[in-house]
């Protein structure tokens, strides 16, 4: 029995299970995916119909989840013209989400979103006396362990857009998680890109979690698609399965 989280598999449903497949996931072990499941590659929609039929796995909001419940109508209507419609689409791949989701049955679509709006934000979980807080990226105590329809919609935003990574967040090297005693896990900012971020000594090559402190950064950078080349000798992409009890690595690398 072992707890493992995952992030950002934008739509790589193949990948995932190969990743299922590489860590022995059993009914018995659970998975948090910490948010971004869906856009940019082909079956996000399929992966979070895959996260909502088992029990044994949970899925965290991130700004994309975020940005389609904005753009899509809660009764599960066929119709796209929320106000985030035009960045989900046209900015952040999610015109294939939307097509395969208008492809549900209207009931179908109903039930992923009321299912979707009842995920957490940001949790904490207990794995061998150790508390780890899962978020897609930053922190916010007011809105820990609540789940999203309970949220205040503006700390929401900034949970999973801002980053301390990212020179265009507010947050930009505001580090929330240090003043904390929670070992934190996140997504959101790919590795190679968060990496940059970092002082060279600090920063190992490959396809692993990067640690900073407490907090760990686990978006493998899945969203640069299968053919990812950084220019630089680091050119290796995908998802990093993480197992919470021991912290031990399982990468899973695009073929
Ligand atoms: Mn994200």
């Amino acid at each position: 029995m072992a707890i493992f989280a995952v992030s950002d598999i934008h739509g790589y449903f193949n990948l995932f299970k190969k990743g299922l497949d590489l860590i022995s996931f059993s009914d018995t072990d659970f998975l948090y995916v910490l948010g971004d499941a869906i856009d940019r590659g082909p079956d996000g929609i399929k992966l979070l119909r895959y996260i909502q039929n088992h029990k044994n796995m949970d899925l965290l909001i991130g700004n994309h989840e975020l940005m389609m419940l904005y753009s899509v109508k809660p009764n599960g209507a066929p119709i796209c013209d929320g106000f985030e419609t035009n960045i989900w689409l046209d900015f952040n791949g999610g015109e294939i989400t939307f097509k395969n989701y208008i492809e549900l049955s209207e009931s179908s679509r109903k039930r992923l979103l009321g299912w979707l709006r009842n995920r957490y934000v940001i949790k904490t979980v207990e794995v061998n006396g150790k508390t780890f807080c899962l978020s897609h990226s930053y922190f916010d105590e007011r809105i820990l362990n609540k789940r999203y329809r309970f949220a205040y919609p503006r700390f929401v935003y900034d949970v999973v857009w801002n980053s301390i990574y990212r020179e265009d967040s507010r947050a930009y090297g505001l580090d929330p998680y240090s003043k904390h005693d929670y070992t934190f896990l996140t997504g959101h900012v790919p590795i190679q890109y968060a990496k940059r971020e970092m002082p060279p000594e600090k920063v190992t090559f490959g396809l692993s979690a990067l640690w900073n402190g407490n907090m760990a950064d686990i978006d493998g950078g899945c969203s640069y698609g299968k053919d990812f080349y950084d220019g630089t000798a680091e050119r290796e992409n995908g998802m990093i399965f993480l197992r919470l009890d021991d912290l031990k690595e399982f990468p899973v690398r695009f073929e």
